[in-house]
């Protein structure tokens, strides 16, 4: 501390005015006047070892002058209080010095006496530039060696202004070396190095000054403005430390049993787990053994179906070859003959205007006549690409008279088709059950039904009806009667019993799937526990409320937001998409601050570039946010983020700073 405000007018006084000055301070060698008095001898005999270069001892010096300074105050403290003598006898001066420190406890103060027991000690011999740590590396009236290893010099050649060694130690206190260090003990503020090459070069570094002893530039000691802003700074850190470490005690509890709940959640999921699974195997069980059943009712319902669609094509098919029947037999004599043909002009094979009788026979398969049964299986096949309907007059339908004109002979029955009534749902019919007669009947045979009844009216009565006939059971399938009207193709419902097997199938289907639902929800729910435990939220679980929490923080051009423990963003302040700047990697904190870094990577391609990443520094602040966010190398971003879960209960106020002098 003595050191720091060194005497720098004191090198130009004249070595007239150094022995003058010396020989006063000689005077003064009595004990009970001079409580410094060991102090001064301290710095006689610097000057007598260092041939009063005074510069060598401006240490000495300024540890003298210190401890006058502060009996200078106690005696000044102790007339205005009265106390007499006003300079303590010796023997009270040691308390006197221990009870000031306990008085003030500031570090100042402890600074100074741990100087003045230093000195007392006799133990601090440095030359200028030198820490009190290396001190000792300097030895008075030794050779010096240095640091380095490349030379060994006397200790007189210390500070000499000349540079011995490489590296420049030899002279700490000069700008010999290029590559020295000069010590600032800076006390009150933060002790430094500095280059040896600043030294004297008329800027003041150090704020004790201490770096231009030369007189060229006269420096101001401001430690101990600069210490005092510092101190200040440091309670306030310090304060805002201590708030945001309750909190951080507060998150760490809510931390611990978070992860505490997950585990026991995870144990219980497990055995749920377990029952689930069980239940699982024997609804599936069920699930099978219903689904059986359906299955077979479901694909006899749909042959049945598939056997009606194929009659009623078949049923179209006789009836539009019925129409054209009718429609050909022009004399109505209930066979179609060359002569009906050799009116139409589609039978025109050659398209010469004319159909001439071979060209008709050959439409009627080399007969001359055919009646409907031959019409429908072997000339309509043939012929219903090319027959042409002649366009009816709207007049009278064919009717009882002309039945009666026509006779009854030969005319085919045109009974209409039966509606359609599904079978019962398989395997529910047994042997002379009265139902398998009415079954039997399910697919008549059309020509059955037009045996023996040939009358052309009839044929056309059939006809007309068949028109009109609705295709379901009105009463049994009521619900189909919309939906087959408007579309015949359509399956009509599942019977009763079908339609109880479905029933049962899908509720052994619903069973099932709650079941294998409910066991992914429990699996669902077992990995974010796993992944929560799994998840490291800093040493005591402290940055576990961040999680799910997002930060923001708006500069010129964008919002930059921070997800912890998930992702990074940024978009457009003024509007458009979000870029993902990354999503959680790690912690990247060096090795002893592991949780002062988060690191987010793999975010949105950077054009030509790598993908984005995101760099948090985390420092301790009592509230969480993002206060900064920067760029510092294209598409690689940089947030700072403070938060409670950084605050340590171990404040580093900066105020010992390392003074070794201490
Ligand atoms: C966008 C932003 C910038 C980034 C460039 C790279 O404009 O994501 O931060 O530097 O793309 O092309």
């Amino acid at each position: 501390m003595f050191e720091q405000v060194l005497d720098k007018a004191g090198r130009s006084t004249n070595e007239q005015e150094r022995q003058k000055r010396i020989q006063k301070v000689t005077r003064s060698n009595d004990d009970d006047k001079n409580p410094c008095m060991k102090e001064q001898k301290m710095s006689l005999k610097c000057l007598q070892d260092h041939n009063y270069d005074r510069d060598k001892c401006s240490i000495y010096f300024k540890n003298y002058k210190n401890c006058r300074e502060f009996w200078s105050m106690i005696m000044k403290e102790r007339n205005r209080k009265g106390i007499s003598p006003s300079l303590p006898p010796a023997e009270e001066r040691e308390t006197i010095q221990k009870d000031y420190i306990a008085r003030k406890m500031s570090w100042v103060f402890y600074l100074i006496f741990g100087i003045i027991n230093c000195s007392t000690n006799g133990e601090v011999q440095r030359p200028r530039g030198v820490a009190i740590s290396k001190a000792s590396l300097y030895q008075p009236g030794k050779s010096f060696y240095c640091f380095d290893g490349s030379g060994k010099i006397e200790f007189g050649l210390i500070n000499d202004d000349y540079c011995d060694c490489v590296d420049g130690s030899d002279e700490p206190g000069t700008s010999a070396c290029t590559n020295g260090q000069f010590h600032c003990t800076n006390a009150g503020y933060k002790p430094q190095y500095i280059s040896s090459a600043w030294v004297n070069d008329g800027i003041c570094d150090c704020c004790d000054g201490t770096d231009e002893y030369s007189g060229i530039v006269s420096c101001e000691n401001n430690c101990m403005e600069l210490g005092k802003e510092l101190r200040v700074q440091q309670q306030a850190a310090k304060e805002l430390a201590e708030q945001g470490y309750l909190l951080k005690v507060e998150y760490s509890k809510q931390g611990l049993e978070a992860k505490q709940n997950k585990k026991e959640r995870l144990t219980e999921l497990a055995l749920e787990r377990t029952a689930q699974e069980t239940l699982r195997v024997n609804l599936e069980a069920i699930k099978k053994e219903k689904e059986y059943p359906e299955k077979e009712a479901k694909d006899k319902h749909q042959q049945a179906w598939e056997e009606e669609k194929a009659r009623r094509a078949a049923e179209e098919e006789k009836k539009s070859a019925l129409e054209a029947f009718i429609d050909l037999d022009t004399n109505q004599d209930n066979q179609v003959s060359i002569e009906e043909l050799m009116d139409r002009t589609e039978f025109d094979i050659d398209s010469n205007g004319t159909v001439t009788p071979d060209e008709a026979k050959e439409h009627l398969e080399d007969n001359d006549q055919v009646d409907f049964d031959m019409f429908l299986e072997k000339i309509w096949p043939n012929i219903k690409g090319i027959y042409k309907p002649v366009e009816q007059e709207p007049t009278e339908t064919p009717d009882e008279g002309a039945q009666e004109a026509r006779g009854d002979e030969g005319e085919p029955n045109t009974t209409p088709p039966p509606p359609i009534d599904f079978p019962p749902p398989p395997g529910s019919l047994k042997e002379g059950d009265p139902d398998i007669a009415d079954h039997d009947e399910y697919h008549p045979d059309f020509e059955e039904e037009y045996d023996g009844e040939d009358e052309e009216d009839d044929l056309r009565e059939a006809y007309e009806e068949e028109e009109e006939e609705e295709p379901y059971d009105e009463e049994d399938n009521s619900d189909n009667k919309d939906k087959a009207g408007d579309n015949d193709d359509q399956m009509p419902d599942y019977d009763e019993e079908t339609q109880q097997l479905i029933d049962a199938a899908d509720e052994a289907r619903k069973n099932y799937k709650e079941a294998d639902d409910k066991i992914s929800d429990i699996d669902r729910e077992m990995t974010e526990c796993n992944e929560l435990i799994d998840l490291d939220l800093g040493s005591d679980h402290e940055f576990f409320p961040l999680k799910g929490q997002c930060y923001e923080y708006t500069d010129r051009e964008y919002t930059y937001k921070l997800c912890p423990f998930q992702k990074s963003t940024q978009r457009p302040k003024n509007g458009g998409a979000e870029t993902s700047l990354g999503t959680w990697g790690k912690w990247d904190g060096p090795a002893d601050n592991k949780y002062s870094v988060m690191k987010y990577e793999n975010g949105q391609g950077c054009w030509n570039g790598p993908n984005r990443s995101t760099t948090v520094k985390i420092t301790c602040g009592t509230t969480s946010e993002v206060f900064s966010a920067t760029e510092p190398s294209r598409c690689e971003y940089q947030f700072e983020f403070r938060t409670p879960a950084a605050c340590n209960k171990q404040v580093d106020t900066g105020s010992h700073y390392d003074h070794e002098e201490l």
